[in-house]
C-alpha cells in the first residue's frame, strides 16, 4: 500500500486534480496542495431532519454559507406547528411556558445561544444574533427576549391549542418521564388525543453542514424536554455539549436528555476524538459510552443520541438506545434517512 509520502512523490510529476475522499487536492511538485474543494453536505437529527436537509440544501447547492444552510434547516422545525419539540408549537414546560434553547457556531468558532426564550419563533435566528452582534455568547430568558425584540423579531404566541391540550393533561398526573425517541414518526403521527400527555417528550434538531469552502458550521434548536422545571436548560444551547464545531476536524451535535450530555460536555468530546483520529460513529460510540459509564442506572432508561461529521464529509451517529435516526442531503442524495447505532 502506497503512504502518503510515497504517494505524493508517484504522483508529483502529473500536475492536475485527484479526489481523495470527497476533497480535491492539486499537486504541484512535491507539494499536495488542499484545493479547498468539498462536495456539499448537511445532516440532521430525527427522520424531520429530511425537510430541515432540503432548505439548508437550497443554499449550499448555490454556492452559499454553511453557516446560512444551518440557519435556513432550522427554521423548517421551528415554524412546523406539528413538531411539538421545537419552535412554534413546542410543548411547555411544567408551568405552561413554551421555553426555546438554540445555539450555532460557525467555522471561526463565533458562537450565539438563548436559553429559555419565550414568545419568539425562530431562536436559530437570534442565537446568531447574539454570535454577530454582542460581545456575548448566551443570552437567557427575559433578557434574549428583549434583545429580539430590539432586533426586530416579532412576539409571537408559540403555545398551540394541541400543545396546552397535551399539557392540561399531562397535569392530571404531573409525572415527568421522558419518553425515549419521541421525535420519530411513529410517534408523532399518533394524534395526541391517542397519548397520554407525558408521552410528547423531547426532541431537538441538531445541524451540521459543509460548503462548498470546505467551511464547518452547525446549530441546534428545541424546546427541550417537555414539562421540565420553569428554567431548565438542557444541553442544546450550550456550545461544547449539544452542539460543536472546529472546523480543522468536524463537528458534533446531540439531541436526547441533556443532562447527561452536559456532565460530559458531549459534543466537544465527540469533537476532540475525531481529532484523535477517531471515525465519526466511533467517536460518537465513545460519548455514549462515557454517558454509560458515569451514571449506568440512568442511563438504561434514556436516550442521547450523538451525531458527527469530519472534515471529509464522513458522518456517523451512535445512541444510547434503538431508535435514533438521522437525514442527509448531499449533491446525491436528498433525503437519506440512516439508523443510527445503538449501546443497547
Ligand atoms: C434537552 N436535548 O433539552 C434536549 C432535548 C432533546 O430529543 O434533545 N430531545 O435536553
Amino acid at each position: 500500500m502506497l503512504n502518503r509520502r510515497k504517494f505524493i512523490r508517484s504522483t508529483a510529476l502529473s500536475a492536475g486534480c485527484i479526489a481523495v475522499g470527497n476533497t480535491a487536492f492539486s499537486m504541484i511538485g512535491q507539494q499536495q496542495i488542499q484545493a479547498q474543494k468539498t462536495e456539499p453536505i448537511i445532516i440532521s437529527t430525527w427522520d424531520f431532519g429530511i425537510a430541515a436537509n432540503k432548505a439548508g440544501w437550497q443554499i449550499l447547492a448555490e454556492g452559499g454559507r454553511a453557516l446560512d444552510a444551518i440557519e435556513h434547516a432550522a427554521w423548517v422545525p421551528e415554524a412546523d406547528v406539528h413538531n411539538q419539540t421545537v419552535g412554534y408549537g413546542g410543548l411547555p414546560d411544567r408551568d405552561g411556558f413554551v421555553t426555546l434553547d438554540a445555539c450555532i457556531m460557525d467555522e471561526l468558532g463565533n458562537c450565539g445561544a438563548v436559553l429559555a426564550i419565550q414568545n419568539i419563533k425562530h431562536p436559530i435566528s437570534v442565537a446568531r444574533k447574539v454570535m454577530e452582534k454582542t460581545p456575548h455568547v448566551m443570552l437567557a430568558g427575559d433578557g434574549a427576549l428583549q434583545f429580539a425584540l430590539e432586533n426586530g423579531f416579532l412576539k409571537e404566541n408559540l403555545l398551540t391549542k394541541e400543545s396546552e391540550a397535551a399539557w392540561r393533561e399531562w397535569l392530571k398526573t404531573a409525572k415527568y418521564s421522558p419518553v425515549m425517541n419521541i421525535e420519530n414518526k411513529q410517534y408523532r403521527n399518533s394524534s395526541p388525543q391517542k397519548l397520554p400527555g407525558n408521552q410528547y417528550n423531547h426532541d431537538t434538531i441538531g445541524i451540521l453542514a459543509i460548503d462548498a469552502k470546505g467551511n464547518i458550521s452547525g446549530g441546534c434548536t428545541t424546546s427541550g424536554m417537555a414539562y421540565k422545571l420553569h428554567g431548565r436548560i438542557g444541553d442544546s444551547p450550550i456550545i461544547g455539549a449539544g452542539l460543536y464545531v472546529d472546523n480543522e476536524v468536524g463537528g458534533a451535535t446531540s439531541t436526547g436528555v441533556g443532562e447527561e450530555v452536559v456532565r460530559n460536555v458531549g459534543s466537544f468530546l465527540v469533537v476532540e476524538l475525531m481529532r484523535q483520529g477517531y471515525a465519526p460513529e466511533d467517536a460518537c460510540k465513545e460519548a455514549v459510552l462515557r454517558i454509560i459509564k458515569k451514571k449506568p442506572e440512568i442511563a438504561k432508561n434514556i436516550q442521547v443520541g450523538f451525531l458527527a461529521i469530519n472534515k471529509k464529509g464522513e458522518h456517523g451517529a451512535f445512541a444510547i438506545q434503538k431508535g435514533f435516526s438521522y437525514a442527509v442531503c448531499n449533491a446525491r442524495q436528498q433525503d437519506l434517512l440512516i439508523p443510527g447505532k445503538s449501546y443497547y
